[in-house]
């Protein structure tokens, strides 16, 4: 028997292994690597902070308007901090759906779609704060007591609050889609409703969505697309774009960043021509349940529009309006 010294058995393992991989590339190169690489840059290339950007659209705004984005996009967030802590430290119901990072899709909408109807994605504190919701009884809600908006019976993934025009889920991931497309048959008033990049996957989403052209539904569908279902990014779980087969059902419908002014552009532009979708990229910072962290953002939204304010305000403004809606929200946690 021949007895090889543990170095040579070593080296040419590894010579092997090299040679594999090499060959197991190549194979993927020629195959279908470059296509993959090409559907991932063109899936990437919409994933930019500034996809649909008007230069200097904050310009165009008053500076009360502005002021006003911007306290919108602080009492969400702080108030989202607030709760944050309160899961971990297990005085809210457990599962709690965060919307830090994304705070600007329902602010850029809520202004020009004021006295709609909503229908919130289990995703919902932003819009519900955004369109006028009562924080007490969304704090409520979040520790499971009878003065809740539900009663405390929801919880975090279902906020109706029907005095409101606020309808949340119900469970099933973009059930409130054909459920507004219902609404719609029955009330005469606009009407918004969210959902977010996993649940458009949903052939319930799908076929409401192409029944609202033939209904001519007066709806603002407002896609809320993080890239994510729980963990899952797009590119691996389809290959075809939201507007591109909103667009082929015969909706009014544009592909944007969450920049909070453009949305509230294409809000207005669309608002009059509804059926309309707006598909807002935008980037989760926190688990997809709970209060944890587990990646960097690819953007941060809050960060960049405090930069564009700074053209409008002086800083200690800007300071002024965060320090004033951390106040507002400690405030309504510590009672
Ligand atoms: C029909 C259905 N399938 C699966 C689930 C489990 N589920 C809950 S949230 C979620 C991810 C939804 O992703 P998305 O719609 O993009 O919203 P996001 O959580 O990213 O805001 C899934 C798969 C569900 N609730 N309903
Ligand atoms: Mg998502």
């Amino acid at each position: 028997m021949l007895i090889y010294p543990i170095g040579v058995i070593c080296a040419a393992a590894k010579k092997r292994y090299s040679e594999w991989c090499s060959a197991y590339d190549h194979c993927i190169i020629n195959i279908d690597f470059n296509k993959k690489k090409n559907d991932n840059l063109k899936m990437n290339r919409a994933r930019l902070a500034y996809l649909g950007e008007i230069e200097d659209l904050e310009l165009k705004y008053s500076k009360l308007y502005s002021k006003k984005i911007f306290q919108k996009l602080c009492k969400i967030r702080f108030f989202e901090e607030e709760v944050k802590e309160a899961h971990k430290k297990k005085l809210t119901t457990p599962l709690v759906y965060l919307s830090i990072g994304q705070e600007a899709v329902s602010v850029g909408v809520s202004f020009e779609m004021k006295n709609s109807y909503v229908l919130a994605q289990h995703r919902g504190h932003g819009a519900y704060l955004a369109f006028n919701g009562n924080p007490l009884s969304l704090r409520d809600e979040l520790l499971g007591l009878k003065s809740g908006c539900c009663r405390g019976k929801g919880g975090s993934p279902m906020i109706h609050d029907i005095k409101k025009k606020i309808i949340g889920h119900c469970g099933l991931i973009g059930d409130q889609v054909p459920v507004a497309i219902g609404l719609s048959l029955v009330k005469k008033k606009k009407i918004v409703c969210f959902f977010g990049d996993g649940a458009a996957e949903e052939d319930y989403v799908l076929a409401a969505l192409s029944y609202a052209t033939q209904n001519n539904s007066q709806i603002l569908f407002i896609c809320d697309d993080n890239d994510l279902s729980v963990l899952t990014p797009t590119k691996d779980r389809r290959k075809w774009k939201l507007v591109d087969v909103a667009k082929s059902f015969g909706l009014n419908a544009v592909d944007i960043t969450d920049d909070p002014w453009l949305i509230d552009h294409w809000t207005k532009k669309l608002k009059n021509s509804l059926p309309a979708l707006i598909n807002i990229r935008t980037c989760r910072d926190i688990w997809h349940v709970g209060s944890g962290k587990d990646k960097s953002l690819d953007w941060n939204r809050f960060e960049i529009t405090k930069k564009k304010l700074k053209k409008i305000f002086k800083e200690n403004e800007i300071l002024e309006i965060e320090r004033t809606s951390k106040l507002w929200a400690k405030k309504i946690w510590k009672t």
